[in-house]
């Protein structure tokens, strides 16, 4: 189809670009990171998904040399605006061979500290060959790169899993903010979910946050980062470096 087909010309740069959304303190509202994320560019990938491009690439395999490209593209931006970047890592990159001393090759060429990366891994990564995985992220770790668990309280979370491994922290899905104000619940899961986290050394980040009050909050319920619409949309690079540079 036409998706593999323009991924297949895998000159990445010309039909993808990255965009940054900031992820803020929860407390004082500053930018502490950005997450990347995928866009088209140009008009044969027009109007479609990332992560439709992102499923397409998965199953053809062409998902290493696209997060590769993502790995790059975001280290080289992260040096322009001088704040962490967190980078989305497909299941199917994650469980390839030598996946995690690939990935700190990449950091290494960059020239940032191990600190300027965040992995964002799914619930998928963490069910599956448990014992690779568990040395993968250790070894991340190790160096000083963070991973978190993305899209929590999607998929299956089942809570067992997470006994299994050291992860710095992990996002709440937007699903769950969705929910609040159409039942009183919404609030208390919420709430339980940071806890839980904080209890497991993790921190919490809640995604999708779109109105002030959501924001005020879920600062109230001890969550510790913030990521939606309300406290800035994906944007280019420039865009970012714009806004970093009007912060307090
Ligand atoms: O970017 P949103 O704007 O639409 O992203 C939709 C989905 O696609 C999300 O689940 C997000 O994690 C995923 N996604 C976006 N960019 C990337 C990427 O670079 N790599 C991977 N694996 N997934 C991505
Ligand atoms: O990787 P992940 O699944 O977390 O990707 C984040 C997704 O959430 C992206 O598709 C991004 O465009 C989207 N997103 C970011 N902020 C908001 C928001 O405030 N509301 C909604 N509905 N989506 C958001
Ligand atoms: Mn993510
Ligand atoms: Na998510």
């Amino acid at each position: 189809n036409s998706i593999r087909t323009e991924l297949g010309k895998a000159h990445f740069e010309e039909r993808f670009m990255l965009h940054y959304q900031p992820i803020v303190d929860a407390r004082d509202g500053k930018t502490c990171k950005v997450e990347a994320l995928l866009r088209s560019k140009g008009t044969a990938l027009d109007g479609i998904s990332p992560a439709l491009m992102v499923s397409v690439a998965e199953d053809s395999g062409q998902i290493i040399q696209l997060t590769e490209w993502t790995l790059d593209t975001a280290l080289g931006a992260a040096q322009e605006f001088k704040c962490p970047v967190a980078v989305n890592v497909s299941p199917i990159y994650f469980r390839h061979e030598n996946f995690a001393d690939r990935l700190i090759d990449r950091l290494i060429a960059s020239g940032l500290p191990p600190s300027s990366l965040v992995v964002e891994v799914t619930e998928g990564v963490l069910i599956s060959d448990i014992s690779s995985a568990r040395d993968s992220i250790g070894h991340l770790r190790a160096i000083g790169i963070e991973v978190y668990l993305d899209d929590f309280g999607t998929g299956y979370s089942s809570l067992s899993y997470l006994q299994n491994f050291e992860l710095d922290g992990m996002k709440l899905d937007k699903s769950f903010i969705q929910k609040l104000g159409q039942s009183e619940k919404a609030i208390r899961i919420i709430r339980s979910m940071v806890d839980f986290s904080h209890s497991l050394g993790m921190k919490t980040v809640m995604e999708g946050v779109e109105s002030e009050w959501q924001a005020r909050l879920l600062q109230l319920q001890g969550c510790d980062y913030l990521q939606g619409f309300e406290l800035g949309v994906p944007m280019s690079c420039e865009d970012l470096c714009n806004r970093l540079a009007t912060e307090p």
